[in-house]
C-alpha cells in the first residue's frame, strides 16, 4: 500500500542536522538512481561535517562504476572498523526485500526517501513522491535545503545521471517540467551531461551487446504481438558469454518493438532464482500486477522474483492480468 508521508523536506533537513553516522542503503541490482541518489546524499552529509557511508547488497555494475569513481563494493563488511551506523536511510527502495541480504535491517531504517507507488511501511520517517521521475528529485530538494543551492560539480553530476537514467533520457512518461527544471539547474552547477549521457545511453560493453543479440534472436511475440517475452537461463549466459549485469538493457530492446504494449524478461539471476522484469508502454499498471506476485515498482516498470519452477506459471498469470486476447 502507498504509505502517507510523515515528514516534510524541511523536516528531513532538521532530522539530518540533528543526527550523525549515517548509513545510506541502495537497492539490490543497483541502478543509476539509487547509486546517484545515495552518493549525492552521502557527499552532502560529509560536506556539512557528518560521517556518512553507503551500503548495497550487490556490487555496482561495471557500466555504472563511473558514478562511484571505480568503487564496486559497498557491503556492510566493507565499512571502516571505527564506524558505527546510528541513522539508517533508504533511497529508491520500495520494500524490505529490495535490501536483499540486508532485509533484516528493514525495521531499523530511520528515514525512507522514495518515488515508488507501492511503498511498504519502511522507516519511521517516510517521504514518498510517486510523481517524481527519479528518487534523485527528492534528494535534490533535500540537498538544496541543506546547502542552499550551492551544489558541487560531482554531486550535480550524480543527481543528473540518476534523473537521466530513470526517465530514459527524459523520454519516459514520468518526465515532468520539474524534472527538466532540476536538470537545467544541475547543468548550471557543472553536471557533465554530455559525458553522463554517453556513459548511460551510448557506451556498451561487448558482453552487454552479446546479451542483446541473444534477446533479439530469442524474443517471442505473444497475444498478437502485444507482448514481447525473453527468458534467459544461466546456461544461456554461459554459452553466449555474458553475465547477469549485462542483461540490464535487454528489456528496453524488446519493449521498443512496434505494436508491443508489454515487455517481459525472465532471467535466472542466481541458479534456480528468476527475476521477472516488465515494462508497459501504455496504460497497464505493471506495479499493480507484479505486486500480486510479491514484487513491485512503477506503473511503467516493475518486477518480481520467483523460483525456477514457477517462472512459466507466473509469466502466464502476468500476461493474463494484462488482459490481451491470446
Ligand atoms: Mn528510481
Amino acid at each position: 500500500m502507498t504509505a502517507s508521508n510523515n515528514i516534510t523536506i524541511n523536516g528531513i533537513r532538521k532530522v539530518l542536522e540533528r543526527n550523525d553516522n549515517f548509513l545510506v542503503f541502495m537497492h539490490e541490482n543497483p541502478d543509476s538512481d539509487t547509486i546517484g541518489s545515495a552518493l549525492a546524499l552521502v557527499l552532502t552529509l560529509r560536506s556539512v561535517g557528518k560521517r556518512a557511508y553507503m551500503a548495497c547488497c550487490d556490487k555496482i555494475p561495471q557500466s555504472l562504476m563511473f558514478l562511484t569513481d571505480g568503487e564496486r563494493c559497498f557491503g556492510i563488511e566493507d565499512l571502516p572498523g571505527d564506524f558505527t551506523p546510528k541513522f539508517l536511510i533508504s533511497v529508491d527502495i520500495a520494500s524490505p526485500n529490495q535490501l536483499g541480504k540486508y532485509h533484516y535491517l528493514a525495521a531499523k531504517i530511520d528515514l525512507a526517501l522514495d518515488h515508488h507507488s507501492c511503498h511498504d511501511d519502511l522507516a519511521c520517517y517516510r517521504f514518498v513522491d510517486s510523481g517524481a521521475g527519479a528518487c534523485a528529485e527528492i534528494i535534490y530538494r533535500v540537498i538544496n535545503r541543506m546547502i542552499q543551492g550551492k551544489i558541487p560539480e560531482k554531486t550535480a553530476s550524480l543527481l543528473y545521471a540518476a534523473l537521466a537514467a530513470d526517465t530514459g533520457g527524459f523520454r519516459y512518461a514520468n518526465t515532468t517540467p520539474y524534472t527538466h527544471k532540476i536538470a537545467a539547474k544541475l547543468i548550471e552547477c557543472g553536471a557533465n551531461h554530455f559525458q553522463i549521457c554517453r556513459n548511460l545511453f551510448e557506451m556498451k560493453s561487448k558482453t552487454a551487446l552479446a546479451a542483446e543479440a541473444f534477446a533479439m534472436e530469442n524474443v517471442k511475440y505473444l497475444c498478437g504481438g502485444k507482448i514481447s517475452y525473453v527468458r534467459i537461463t544461466e546456461a544461456d549466459k554461459e554459452r553466449c558469454g555474458f553475465e547477469d549485469e549485462d542483461t540490464y538493457d535487454v528489456i528496453n530492446v524488446i519493449r521498443r518493438v512496434e505494436g508491443v504494449k508489454v515487455a517481459i524478461l525472465a532471467r535466472e539471476r542466481t541458479p534456480g532464482v528468476y527475476k521477472i522484469s516488465t515494462r508497459s508502454t501504455g496504460d497497464i499498471d505493471m506495479a499493480k500486477i507484479c505486486a500480486m506476485f510479491g514484487g513491485g515498482g512503477h506503473a511503467g516498470a516493475a518486477g518480481c522474483s520467483v523460483a525456477e519452477g514457477d517462472v512459466d506459471e507466473t509469466v502466464d498469470k502476468i500476461i493474463k492480468e494484462c488482459g490481451f486476447e491470446k
